[in-house]
């Protein structure tokens, strides 16, 4: 069976990692056109390298959840069958196990630089422009796709999301596109949907099925209705 799982902020909230749009979430603290978009960094640069840095640094003191693991045990027995494209510019995909990970929104462990348009791994701070790894030149920019910015492999997703016979969405709330489109593509090329969230998302009406509830108890009993239950 290939799946298409798309992930967002909830499936990471139950590692102490905010989402955006709950009470104490990121946008609180912040305008998102002040902080996520190509137009605030020419603005204010220091501000938006304070915003990034915050949740770089932040990385270090969260770990992978259940729902994490869930789905690298999933892509352990479905291999290539398995697709998870994840808005969510942490890391924790990858630190539970999964490898077949595409993030459409960019990764906060990256830097992007406009003089060489080279990408890094990035584990500090970026803000007071430390010089390229690869030019030299102080113009590095975190490798996240703003408002306005096309995301990234759109193709991929496109592709993989027609050939898929389920596309499950995990922990997000169908506000921002083109990903909140995606349930609408797979309906239209007749795949099954199911979305696992803590509330109905905006996009709620066009899943076949929908279940609520924290993440990290539904997604590793839907792995386990799968794939019956893990071994210890
Ligand atoms: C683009 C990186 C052109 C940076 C991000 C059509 C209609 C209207 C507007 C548009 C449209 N098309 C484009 C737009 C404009 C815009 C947009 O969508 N605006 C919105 C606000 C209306 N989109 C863009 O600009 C995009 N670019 O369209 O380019 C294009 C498009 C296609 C092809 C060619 C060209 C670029 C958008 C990307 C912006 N960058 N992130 C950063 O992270 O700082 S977006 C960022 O916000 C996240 O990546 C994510 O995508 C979004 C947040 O959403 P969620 O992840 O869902 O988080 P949220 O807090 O909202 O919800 C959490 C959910 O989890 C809730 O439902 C909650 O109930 C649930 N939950 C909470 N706890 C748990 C849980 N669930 C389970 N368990 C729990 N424990």
């Amino acid at each position: 069976m290939r799946i298409v799982v798309l992930t967002g902020a909830g499936i990471s909230a139950e590692s102490g990692v905010p989402t955006f749009r709950d009470a104490d979430g990121l946008w609180e603290g912040h305008r998102v056109e002040d902080v996520a978009t190509p137009e605030a960094y020419v603005a204010d640069p220091v501000l938006v390298h304070e915003f990034y840095d915050a949740r770089r640094a932040a990385l270090a003191g969260v770990v992978p959840n259940p729902a994490h693991r869930a789905l690298a045990r999933l892509e352990e027995a479905l291999g290539d069958d398995l697709l998870v494209v994840t808005q969510n510019i942490d890391d924790l995909h990858e630190r539970a196990g999964s490898t077949r990970v595409l993030h459409m929104h960019g990764e906060l462990l990256k830097a992007w630089c406009l003089a060489c348009e080279g990408r890094h791994p990035w584990d500090g701070p970026m803000g007071g422009d430390p010089a390229c790894p690869g030019c030299g030149a102080p113009a590095l920019r975190p490798d996240v796709v703003w408002f306005g910015e096309i995301p990234y492999e759109m193709d991929r997703i496109l592709d993989s999301l027609g050939r898929a016979d389920l596309f499950v969405s995990i922990g997000t709330s169908g506000a921002v596109y083109p990903a909140a489109g995606f349930v609408q593509q797979a309906a239209r090329h007749g795949v099954r949907t199911l979305e696992l969230n803590l509330q109905p998302s905006e996009g709620t009406a066009w899943f076949r099925e929908a279940r609520h509830g924290p993440a990290g108890v539904l997604v590793p009993a839907w792995v386990e209705d799968l794939l019956g239950p893990a071994a210890d």
